[in-house]
């Protein structure tokens, strides 16, 4: 016969998992099963519950690694979840709402270029392949405002090692999603769609550099790019790139999105620099998200552990 035994809370997850064509014909089933209107409200409300369980829930909280802490507190979940940069679902901070129509399952992540065999792998496959741990990272926006992040993820280091590229590979090129449906930012015209950041191969293979899967002990909220998004927490928030779909090793050094729009104002290397202006407004202090306190802002963001990357640059070049 069989024996109950407790389950992992993944596994009763997964079975709460709906697949989508079943949730949306929620309604016809709801019909045969001939329910009353308050016996379908209640079977509602629990679908959509079980729509919500994440196949990845489980691996969260990650194991907190104590290399990477801050003196001074993390920003609180509310704030952060409610201030975005994400210009696929709007130009202002207040996208969260809308970005819960990105739609995150399945999410396949593309490895190309310059490897040795480009593949295709699942977002649900790749996360459970490198080991999760949980980082404090401040994070430093070019428009002058800070905040900061218990992320969850594992070193960009660790994905090149399993991209396996050849020496010629000179840069990393990540490219966010491009469906204009989806996302009702990208009907603009006026951004060279899709988002697109890059780093040299040093930068990527420097341990601080974080590509991000979870966020305050749970899967990364939709609106902060939701299911793998990079952190590199020693430059402008730009270069942090959201909802990655592409991952190429190449040659030449990419071109970013706000680099293409406006080359003048926002450039590759994108280090934090204090004293290096932005070319309408001052570097030297930053606003903390949740106090609105000013204070100064530090080069690389108070990470000098990467001034190695940039030995024998004019520190004038570390921002452009
Ligand atoms: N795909 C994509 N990635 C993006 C952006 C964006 O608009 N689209 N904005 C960037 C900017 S300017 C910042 S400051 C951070 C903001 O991250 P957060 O909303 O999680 O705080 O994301 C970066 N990554
Ligand atoms: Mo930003």
């Amino acid at each position: 016969m069989f024996s109950i035994h407790h389950r992992p809370s993944w596994q009763i997850a997964e079975r709460f998992a709906t697949p989508e064509k079943l949730y949306l014909d929620r309604r016809s089933v709801l019909k045969g099963l001939g329910l009353g209107l308050a016996g379908a409200a209640t079977l509602k409300a629990g679908l959509a519950r079980a729509q919500d369980a994440d196949p990845t829930a489980d691996l969260y909280p990650a194991r907190k690694n104590d290399a990477y802490t801050i003196d001074g507190d993390v920003t609180p979940e509310e704030i952060n979840a409610n201030y975005n940069n994400f210009y696929e679902f709007g130009t202002s901070k207040n996208i969260a709402a809308n970005a819960q129509n990105l739609v995150i399952r399945p999410w396949e992540i593309a490895i190309d270029g310059l490897v040795e065999k480009p593949f295709t792998i699942g977002f649900d496959e790749l996360v459970r392949k490198i080991p999760l741990e949980t980082r404090l990272y401040r994070h430093r926006c070019v428009e002058a405002w800070s905040m900061t992040i218990p992320w969850a993820g594992f070193p960009l280091k660790a994905l090149v090692a399993l991209a396996k590229p050849m020496g010629s590979a000179k840069y990393v090129r990540f490219e966010t999603f491009l469906d204009p449906d989806m996302a009702n930012g990208q009907n603009s015209f006026l951004y060279p769609w899709p988002y697109v950041e890059g780093v040299t191969i040093a930068e990527a293979g420097h341990d601080l550099a974080f590509m991000v899967t979870g966020a305050y002990d749970k899967p990364v909220a939709k609106q902060h790019g939701a299911p793998l998004r990079l952190h590199l927490p020693w430059k402008y928030g730009f270069k942090s790139i959201k909802s990655i779909r592409k991952i190429s090793f190449v040659e030449e050094r990419p071109v970013g999105l706000w680099e293409a729009l406006q080359p003048s104002e926002y450039g590759f290397w994108a280090n934090v620099n204090p004293d290096v202006p932005h070319p309408r407004w001052s570097q030297a202090m930053e606003r903390v998200l949740h106090t609105g306190e000013l204070v100064p802002t530090r080069l690389f963001n108070g990470y000098d552990e990467v001034a190695p990357l940039y030995a024998g640059m004019d520190p004038s070049t570390l921002y452009m």
